[in-house]
């Protein structure tokens, strides 16, 4: 695990969002990318070294419309970069881990991605990314 790639942050709808945190962040959203396989658009807030993803369901088997339905709009998920996503799988499958895919699958701004179960984190999922 590297460093913290992103923030994820479950919104209702990114059109009253977006420009929330442009406002909060006094920068512009650099990117909005549908993911198909994960039902959500995101949109993306870069500081000079942090970044933050809003998320919003398109639809109700979504992961964010079933986690806002349940807890309301909020922090989702913590992303970490890795340069070897499968050796950190394999490691945290090891240490007793719950991974929520078997296989990295593309997720949003160009990374691989794997999602960690949030009881065995202590309440957050976590995530790991790593540049494709
Ligand atoms: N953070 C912390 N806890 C969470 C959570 C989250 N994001 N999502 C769910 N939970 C909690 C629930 O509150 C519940 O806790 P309690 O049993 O104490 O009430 C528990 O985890 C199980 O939740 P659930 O609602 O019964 O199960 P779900 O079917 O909603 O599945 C999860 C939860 C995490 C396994 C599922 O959301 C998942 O697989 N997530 C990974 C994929 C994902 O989140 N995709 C969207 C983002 C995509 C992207 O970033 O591009």
């Amino acid at each position: 695990m590297e460093h913290i790639e992103h923030l994820g942050i479950a919104v209702r709808d990114l059109e009253v969002s977006i420009p929330i945190y442009e406002r909060l962040l006094n920068t512009k959203c650099y990117k909005r990318e549908e993911v198909v396989s994960e039902n959500v658009i995101t949109a993306f807030f870069k500081t000079s070294n942090s970044k933050i993803e809003l998320l919003q369901a398109t639809s109700d088997e979504s992961a964010i419309a079933k986690f806002i339905e349940k807890r309301g709009e909020g922090m989702h998920h913590v992303a970490y970069s890795v340069t070897d996503i499968h050796a950190e799988m394999q490691r945290l499958k090891k240490e007793g881990f719950r991974l929520l895919n078997s296989e990295p699958k593309k997720g949003a701004d160009n990374k691989l991605i794997c999602f960690v179960h949030p009881k065995d984190a202590s309440g957050v999922l976590m995530e790991l990314c790593q540049e494709m």
